[in-house]
This record gives C-alpha cells, sequence and structure tokens, in this order.
C-alpha cells in the first residue's frame, strides 16, 4: 500500500531502493519509518539502517599496523563495535516471523545454542508414538507394504526404505588404532591455585571443577575385539574447560615405540594382523611385529613396558596414564616450564596374569568395559589424581637424554611428581555410539597456559587427529557433534560442510568486517599465543638430534626396576611373542636387541625358545649405554591403592547343603566393606541350605568361570563340597585361582576340594601361603584380598 508523505512524516523519497539488495542511494541518511504497519519491511529498514551505521562505525581497520614486525607478536584485540540493534547483523528481516519450526522470532544475539548442556540432545521415547524421520506416525512397524498378503512388496513403502537404508549406514569406520575403548563422564578438582605455573585456568581455583570425559581403549585390536589383548592402553581425556576443550590424549604407558611421527604408519602395519590372511587379531604375537620391532631398537624401552604386567590391566581403572610427551606450561607473565603429565589410580595398579587375561577373553572378552561400567553404575566412582613433573629448560640441558625423545621418561626420583587435582568418573554415557564412538579426541586441541614442545611425535600427532576425524565422522564439522562441543561458545566464520548443524545468523562471513560490527573479534592478549621460543638459525633436515641414538640404558632401568615377579613375567610375555614367530631370524634380532637389556631377561628368553644367547645388536650411539638409579616408582607393587577391598569380585562356591547362615554373614560382611559377591554354583536355581532353607545362586560355573573373579570362598558343608567335588568346573575354578593367585579361603569340607583339586597347602619354597586359609577368618581373607595377588606361588611352568 502506498504511503504519503504528508501522512508519514519518516518517510523518504527512494526509501524502496535503501530496502534493495543491489546497490542502494547515496543519501546519507536513510528514512527512519516507511509509515508501514506491515512489521517485516518496517524491520528491514531498520536493519538496512543499522547496518549502515555500524559499518560507518570503522572507517578504517585500527589494527593493521598491528599485524607487523614486533608489535605483531602481541596480538591487539580485534576492533570491534557493537550494532544499535540485533536486527543490523541479521540475515533477513523476516527473522521476527515466528513458528514452532523456526522459534521464537528473537534473534539470539551473541550466543551459539548449539554449544548449550547436552540435554538439548537427549531425546527419551517414554509415552510417545513411534514415527518416522520425518516425524510421521507409523500405524504398522511389524510389515512390509505388499500387494495381498502373500506379495509382492510395494517400492513405494517408504517407511520400510527408510528403515533399512539407515540400518545399512548404522556404521561408521572404526578409529585406525585405539578402535576397542570404552568411556564416561565425570570432572576434574583442582587442587589449589597453580596460575604461577600456568594460566590455564580450570588450574586457577582449590576445588574448581571442569567436566570431563574420559575414553580408554586398546591399540591394534578391532572395533569388536577382546578387552584384554596384550596391548598399551588408550586413556585420552577432554576437559570441558571455560577456555575452550583441552585434550589430553594419553597412554597408560609413559614412553612410545617409536621417535618420528614419520615411522607410525610403519609402526600400526607392523602390529595389526598381517595383510595376506588378517590374522591375528589384537596381538603382537607375530612375525611383522617382531620384524619391524628387532630392527627399530629405539623400541627396546617400549618393549619392556609392553611385555610387562603394564600391557594387562586388570581394570581400566586400575591403570596410570601419561601424556608421554614433554609440553609447556606458561603462565600468565608468559614464562614457560617443561611438564609431564601423570595419571595415579586412587584404586591402586593393579593387572592380571597372562594365563588369566587369555581365559578371560573366552569367559568375558568385554571384561574391562562391563567392569568400567558396573562400577561407575554402583557408585564406585573411579578416581585418579594428576600430577606434574615441572621442570626447567636448564634442567632439561642437564638430563642424560633428550626431553623431546618419546621413548624416554623422566624418573620420580628425578623429578618428583606434585599433585594437582583429581579427577572422578561418575556418570556412564546413555548411548555408546553418540558419545563413545563419536567423540573426537586431537593431541592439537589445548588451550591458552598449555603448549606443545617439538617432540616430532607430538608434532605429527597434531596433524593427524584432526584429520583422522574428517574421514571417520564424515566432515569437518565434527566439532558440532554433541559430545565434541565446547561448554563455550564457538564463535569464528568457518561455514558450511557435510552436516552442518549451526545456522549462521547474518550476511558476515569474514573478518575484517565492519557490517557485523567487526565481530566476532581476535581475542588478542585473553587468546591463546603460542610461546615465542627462540631457534638458533638451522638448516632444514630430516633427522634426529644426538640423545635419541641411545636405546637402551632406560629399558634397563625399567627392567631392574621391577619386582621378580614383574621381571618373570616380562620374560615369560617374550618367550610367548616370540614362540609364536615362525621366522628364525627374526627371533634371533629380538635375543641380539634383548641383549643389550640385561643378561638374565636374554637368557631366560633364550631359553624359553631352545636358542643361545646370540651377540647384542649393535648400538647406535657412540656412547656406552648410560647406567640409571633403579626407580622403584616403576614396579607396579608400588602403588597398592587405597581404596581396599572395594569392587573387588568374590565367589562364593555354594551347592546343596552350604551353611546358609555362614554363607549368608560373609556376603553381608563383604557387601558392606564395599565388595562384589557372588554365589557361584553348579546350576541356577535355589540349593537347600544345611538347615533346609533355600539359598539363591547367582551365576553357574559356567556362565562364571573363576577369571571372572579376585578371590573365591569355598563355603562351609561336607556336602556342598562332596557336590562340588564332582563338577571338574569347580576343580578347575579353584585350580585357576590358585594359578592366578588369587585368596582362597576354604570353609570346612572345603579343604577336601582343595585337596582333590591337587592344590599344594604350601608355597613352592615350603612356606605358608598367606594367601591359602584353610578355615580361616573373614577378616584375614579380606585382608589378602586387598593386596591382591600372592606372586609367592608362581612357578614356572606352573605346578598347578
Ligand atoms: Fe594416537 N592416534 N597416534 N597415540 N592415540 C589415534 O586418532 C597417531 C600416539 C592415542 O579414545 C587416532 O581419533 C599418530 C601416542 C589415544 O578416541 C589417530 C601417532 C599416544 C588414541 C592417531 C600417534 C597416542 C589415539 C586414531 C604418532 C600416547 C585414542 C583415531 C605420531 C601419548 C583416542 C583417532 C580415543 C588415536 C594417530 C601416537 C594415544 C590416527 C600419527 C604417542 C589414546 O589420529
Amino acid at each position: 500500500m502506498a504511503t504519503s508523505k504528508k501522512n508519514n512524516p519518516g518517510a523518504t523519497d527512494g526509501a524502496g531502493s535503501v530496502l534493495s539488495t543491489v546497490a542502494g542511494p547515496s543519501v546519507s541518511k536513510p528514512p527512519a519509518s516507511l509509515g508501514s504497519k506491515d512489521p517485516v519491511p518496517e524491520r528491514l529498514l531498520e536493519k538496512t539502517s543499522a547496518e549502515k551505521q555500524l559499518a560507518a562505525a570503522a572507517p578504517f581497520n585500527p589494527n593493521k599496523p598491528d599485524e607487523y614486525g614486533d608489535a605483531s607478536r602481541t596480538p591487539p584485540e580485534g576492533d570491534h563495535h557493537q550494532p544499535s540493534t540485533p536486527a543490523a547483523t541479521g540475515s533477513t528481516s523476516t527473522e521476527i516471523i515466528s513458528s514452532d519450526k523456526v522459534g521464537s522470532g528473537q534473534p539470539p544475539a551473541g550466543e551459539n545454542p548449539t554449544v548449550a548442556p547436552l540435554d538439548r540432545v537427549r531425546v527419551d521415547g517414554g509415552g510417545q508414538v513411534l514415527t518416522t524421520n520425518q516425524g510421521v506416525p507409523v500405524a504398522d512397524n511389524q510389515h512390509s507394504l505388499k500387494i495381498g498378503l502373500r506379495g509382492p512388496t510395494a517400492m513405494e513403502d517408504f517407511i520400510l526404505r527408510e528403515k533399512i537404508t539407515h540400518f545399512d549406514h548404522e556404521r561408521i569406520p572404526e578409529r585406525v588404532v585405539h578402535a576397542r575403548g570404552s568411556a564416561a563422564h565425570g570432572y576434574f578438582e583442582s587442587y589449589g591455585d597453580f596460575s604461577e605455573l600456568t594460566r590455564a585456568t580450570l588450574f586457577s581455583a582449590k576445588d574448581k571443577r571442569t567436566p570431563v570425559f574420559v575414553r580408554f581403549s586398546t591399540v591394534a585390536g578391532e572395533r569388536g575385539s577382546t578387552d584384554t589383548a596384550r596391548d598399551v592402553r588408550g586413556f585420552a581425556v577432554k576437559f570441558y574447560t571455560e577456555q575452550g576443550n583441552w585434550d589430553l590424549v594419553g597412554n597408560n604407558i609413559p614412553v612410545f615405540f617409536i621417535q618420528d611421527a614419520m615411522k607410525f604408519p610403519d609402526l600400526v602395519h607392523a602390529a595389526k594382523p598381517e595383510p595376506h590372511h588378517g590374522m591375528p587379531q589384537a596381538a603382537t604375537a607375530h612375525d611383522t611385529f617382531w620384524d619391524f620391532a628387532s630392527l627399530s631398537p629405539e623400541i627396546a624401552h617400549m618393549l619392556m613396558w609392553a611385555m610387562s604386567d603394564r600391557a594387562i590391566p586388570r581394570s581400566y581403572r586400575t591403570m596410570q596414564g601419561f601424556g608421554v610427551h614433554t609440553f609447556r606450561l606458561i603462565n600468565e607473565a608468559g614464562e614457560s616450564r617443561f611438564v609431564k603429565f601423570h595419571w595415579t589410580p586412587k584404586q591402586g595398579t593393579h593387572s592380571l596374569v597372562w594365563d588369566e587375561a587369555v581365559r578371560i577373553s573366552g569367559a568375558d572378552s568385554d571384561f574391562h568395559r562391563r567392569d568400567l561400567w558396573e562400577a561407575i553404575e554402583s557408585g564406585n566412582f573411579p578416581e585418579w589424581e594428576l600430577g606434574f613433573q615441572v621442570f626447567t629448560e636448564e634442567q632439561a640441558e642437564s638430563f642424560p637424554f633428550d626431553i623431546l625423545d618419546p621413548t624416554k621418561l623422566i624418573p620420580e626420583e628425578m623429578v618428583p611428581v606434585t599433585p594437582i587435582g583429581r579427577m572422578v568418573l561418575d556418570r556412564n554415557p546413555d548411548n555408546f555410539f553418540a558419545e563413545t564412538e563419536q567423540v573426537a579426541f586431537c593431541t592439537a586441541h589445548i588451550v591458552p597456559g598449555i603448549d606443545f614442545s617439538n617432540d616430532p611425535l607430538l608434532q605429527g600427532r597434531n596433524h593427524s587427529y584432526l584429520d583422522t576425524q574428517i574421514s571417520r565422522l564424515g566432515g569437518a564439522n565434527f566439532h558440532e557433534i554433541p559430545i565434541n562441543s565446547p561448554i563455550v561458545q564457538i564463535q569464528n566464520n568457518q561455514r558450511d560442510g557435510m552436516h552442518r548443524q549451526s545456522i549462521n545468523r547474518g550476511r558476515v562471513n569474514y573478518e575484517p568486517n565492519s557490517l557485523g560490527g567487526g565481530c566476532p573479534f581476535q581475542a588478542g592478549k585473553m587468546g591463546f599465543t603460542s610461546f615465542p621460543q627462540t631457534f638458533a638459525s638451522e638448516d632444514k633436515v630430516r633427522g634426529n638430534p644426538e640423545l635419541f641414538a641411545e636405546h637402551y640404558g632406560q629399558a634397563r632401568l625399567f627392567y631392574q626396576s621391577q619386582s621378580a615377579a614383574e621381571q618373570n613375567h616380562i620374560a615369560n610375555a617374550f618367550r610367548f611373542e616370540l614362540s609364536r614367530v615362525q621366522t628364525l631370524a627374526v627371533r634371533e634380532r629380538v635375543l641380539a636387541l634383548l641383549a643389550n637389556v640385561d643378561d638374565g631377561l636374554v637368557a631366560k628368553v633364550a631359553e624359553g625358545l631352545g636358542l643361545d644367547v646370540p651377540a647384542p645388536l649393535p648400538l647406535a650411539s657412540k656412547d656406552p649405554i648410560p647406567a640409571y638409579e633403579p626407580s622403584p616408582a616403576l614396579s607396579l607393587l608400588s602403588r597398592p591403592g587405597e581404596t581396599g577391598i572395594r569392587t573387588r569380585r568374590v565367589a562364593i562356591l555354594v551347592a546343596h547343603g552350604v551353611d546358609g547362615d555362614k554363607v549368608r554373614a560373609m556376603y553381608t560382611s563383604l557387601l558392606k566393606d564395599g565388595a562384589v559377591p557372588r554365589l557361584v554354583g553348579n546350576m541356577l536355581g535355589k540349593v537347600k541350605t544345611s538347615a533346609g532353607d533355600p539359598l539363591d545362586v547367582e551365576i553357574s560355573l559356567e556362565a562364571g568361570p573363576s577369571v571372572m573373579y579376585d578371590a573365591v570362598i569355598v563355603a562351609d558343608g561336607d556336602k556342598s563340597a562332596d557336590l562340588l567335588g564332582r563338577n571338574a568346573q569347580a576343580i578347575d575354578f579353584l585350580r585357576e585361582q590358585y594359578r592366578h593367585c588369587k585368596p582362597i579361603l576354604a570353609l570346612g569340607g572345603g579343604a577336601d576340594l582343595l585337596t582333590k583339586a591337587m592344590i599344594p597347602a604350601t608355597l613352592p619354597d615350603g612356606s605358608d601361603d598367606p594367601a591359602l586359609m584353610i578355615d580361616g577368618d573373614l577378616d584375614a581373607f579380606k585382608e589378602a584380598l586387598a593386596s591382591h595377588r600372592s606372586f609367592a606361588r608362581e612357578t614356572d611352568p606352573p605346578m598347578v
């Protein structure tokens, strides 16, 4: 409707062209109103006028001179201006139109609602009708659409086709390494204000909490592979900090196989199933791995760890975690210190024994996943302490190794670990795929106050993790998947790409700009700035520093710092792995590598393989192998933990005739102390106690074999012991508990069962076995349970 100037004093000739999408008038003052009653064109006028005003607020880019020379070292905050109305930066004048789909018509000025808490995407179907993905209610979810009851099926059946098509595409590529994993939510809590060390604000105040999502994993196995394979474990923590996401993508072993990212594809190809026949799954016990390893002696230190009990943890909850590389901490004054990150479990460090790990793979290949899930579900929240090993450039220079070499650690006796905070995992994910599978960790996700070192492995990782998500998660917008988005704003001019979720408002997708008031503007000094490390003039080269050539000193340090039992386990692991290698030259080459580590170790492994000890591999370094003081902190036994018998699983073997009152009393007492007792019987159902009352068996010997428990009690009762003794599964159960060095309490007739199982009453050296309690009391049993295993029982080969 045309309106006259007389009726509408604000309206001006040419108003129409102010509103055009091409060109505009050269008048400086646009009309104040169109005199229209229609809010949309009025909003367009408001928007156009305000946008022009905003653009005029930036007559030039005042920061330009600061982008060059010395000034560019301290970037200023971006020049930015507040629009007079949110309309100025909107995309469209019609944004004020509301509907159930587009929203309230209020512009979300300065907000990115895609980063709100996960509540916004948690879906529950309770009381709801089943629909298609387009929200159309589905009348019949049982049958496809057919021509007559006996078919054929009609192509028209869009409901069937949508359902099947979605199903066909449910899988995404698995992670190329670390495919098998489990995760949980929780929080990190700082012990104090560490701003002296770092400007990362998650460490800035006592009791300050930061949400985390943590994924544990094996490395080599595929997504469905067994949890208890001999392997390194991933320990990846995503901190959702108020400065953005920080990912500490670590392992349960503090060193790595190789020294340069260039070698990673070779390492992984060699460790994965051999390419011609696809075997073996989740195992390094094959030729290609040991061929690569024996030709890459920088691997020696890592092999000691990977063949040790560290590589078969009892639980994800009983592993240490390490950042592996040296990182930097930067404080507000810009001062840098080096740091190594350590996670120490409050549950203690505990492992399986190899024979047990192999059997668990058959009994429950989800053993670690189940353990983590059940512990959290039952309120036994696992907890780790984060420690920093902080050291200066000068200290680094004095070490006999290069702190950029990821095959070296810094013994705790050399630089102590300072406790910084604790991490508690207190919530299981709602959905495995949406959270655990889609979480994307990246070493390059760091926050102000933390920075990289020049470790060449870390530098390569910084590229790899972002890159791999693009094929794994289907494009460049994986940061918008809810589990990956930070808890703070994401505001930038990145746009488009597969599966884009954000609907960015406005026409400005570049910077500098005046049409968006200069927003979003660069943060200047509150933002992330890299530590300005000085470099002496250097050649562009491929190569390694001299100190990287020393490969054996710390392998020896690790081996010689282990307890006798742990040393035996290492030797046996080498023997097992190399027994599975077919090529003699490879076996011999590994022995030659071990000859540089420890005489006793190589002799034992060689004997197990029926080979002579060969001459040691030539050293790559000109210097002799350095000597280190033993480091007791490297033994798993040095960290028994603080949680005693909590979450330890105890089998109570029962059968008809068992003393029900005693069983109930023990069960209750164990439960009260946080242990997990289970009544295990020949079959499910009820057993009749000696008093005639019924007792419910919780799991059968068949469904819950010995390896699923940390200890066993044979309940009191002559008849029950006799009945159990007629089941070879019960005998095997006890023999395995014994062989795996677990506490055994045999009550009443239970002693006969031990005799039947040919379990020796004393240790191999004739002394008392403190973990074998015949008619002992429950308190002594609990004590043995808390101290985990009695390795003094072990013989090679096992006697039981
Ligand atoms: Fe990884 N690593 N890695 N890695 N890594 C991956 O990233 C890579 C290395 C680690 O739970 C991949 O998202 C290169 C050291 C963990 O999702 C990939 C190099 C350490 C996880 C990748 C290394 C790790 C990964 C596969 C040598 C211990 C699982 C999928 C230069 C400090 C994270 C993915 C999770 C995953 C590359 C070496 C730990 C391909 C190139 C050293 C815990 O990007």
